[in-house]
């Protein structure tokens, strides 16, 4: 036999590297292929995965990195719900001599030492992507355009930074106006039920702006229910590009989605394995993505991974 057979099977099992992860929750589509990205590229890395669902609540954020400080794990990761409030438990990690790598959601520590990089989409950017979409689209109506916004998780990066992103390319024209702007926390039935409320308020929305596809999804069926064609009589713009937003363009009922890659898993590992390895890692790993108008919705569809 060989030396490595005899060797008892806890041997291998130490010298496997230990990721603990502290998602933000399974509340949207995207959240659900982000989970099962990190889920499944651990195991395919042989990486020993801890990972815990925070149901979109920092403190149960901060008490899974405590008990992974406590476990000694090797590396650190997490989403974090919302910006602010993460210098205590990161300067725990830090005095662990544990490093901690951002996915998808950054913090706005001042001190940038605190982790070792942010991996993820630029949501500022994907806001502006929304913005011009939708002034190509109108550049012919002269106005005024009244759009409602469903917003994210409210102090979270991708709503506070979708609607940065946004704004800042909708203000060049005065005809566009953010009339109504509340939080759907990134969830279907949220969205659905903020979107009965501004409909019963106000008969004159033109356009929907949500800072993520569920939320657009529940607005959708708010807005047939109340009797109007979703994408016809209020354009419809989202954000995320995942499956459940294809299927509602090709439906004819979303009018377009700026894609957010939610398939990081892949290069989570590989940051991880590299820090194990000592090597030093950019500060800041972009995720590339683009946009899908409902016009291309059929074409695109089967390509889509998530
Ligand atoms: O857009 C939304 C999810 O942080 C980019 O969180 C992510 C966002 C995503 O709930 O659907």
């Amino acid at each position: 036999a060989s030396l490595t057979g005899l060797l008892p099977a806890t041997v291998f099992a130490q010298n496997k590297i230990v990721l603990g992860f502290a998602q933000v929750g399974a509340e949207s589509e995207w959240r659900t292929a982000n989970t099962e990205s990190i889920k499944s590229s651990a195991a395919a890395a042989g990486i020993d995965l801890k990972f815990s669902d925070a149901q979109q609540k920092q403190e149960n954020q901060i008490k899974a990195i405590r008990s992974y400080i406590a476990q000694k794990v090797d590396v650190i990761a997490f989403s974090p719900v919302v910006e602010s409030g993460w210098d205590t438990v990161l300067l725990e990690a830090k005095a662990a001599k544990i490093p901690v790598v951002l996915t998808d959601r950054s913090v706005n520590s001042k001190d940038t030492s605190l982790y070792v990089t942010f991996m993820g989409s630029d949501f500022t950017e994907e806001g502006r992507k929304a913005g011009k979409w939708l002034v190509e689209k109108m550049k012919d109506n002269k106005g005024p355009i009244n759009i409602v916004e469903l917003q994210g998780t409210v102090g979270s990066a991708p709503a506070i930074d979708r609607k940065k992103g946004f704004e800042e390319i909708i203000k060049a024209d005065p005809k566009f106006k953010i009339t109504r702007s509340q939080t759907g926390d990134f969830t279907r039935a949220k969205g659905k039920e903020v979107m009965e409320a501004f409909l019963k308020a106000d008969k004159n929305i033109n356009v929907l702006y949500a800072h993520n596809d569920d939320m657009a999804i529940g607005a959708i069926q708010a807005i047939e229910e109340a009797g109007l064609k979703p994408a016809k009589d209020i354009t419809i713009i989202s954000i995320d590009a995942v499956k459940g937003a294809f299927e509602a363009m090709i439906a004819g009922k979303l009018n377009v989605s700026v894609e957010c890659s939610p398939l990081l898993g892949p290069q989570l590992m590989s940051a991880v394995k590299d820090i194990k390895a000592g090597k030093t890692l950019p500060k800041r790993i972009v995720t590339e993505e683009g946009i899908f108008p409902m016009e291309v919705a059929a074409k695109e569809f089967p390509s889509r991974k998530y």
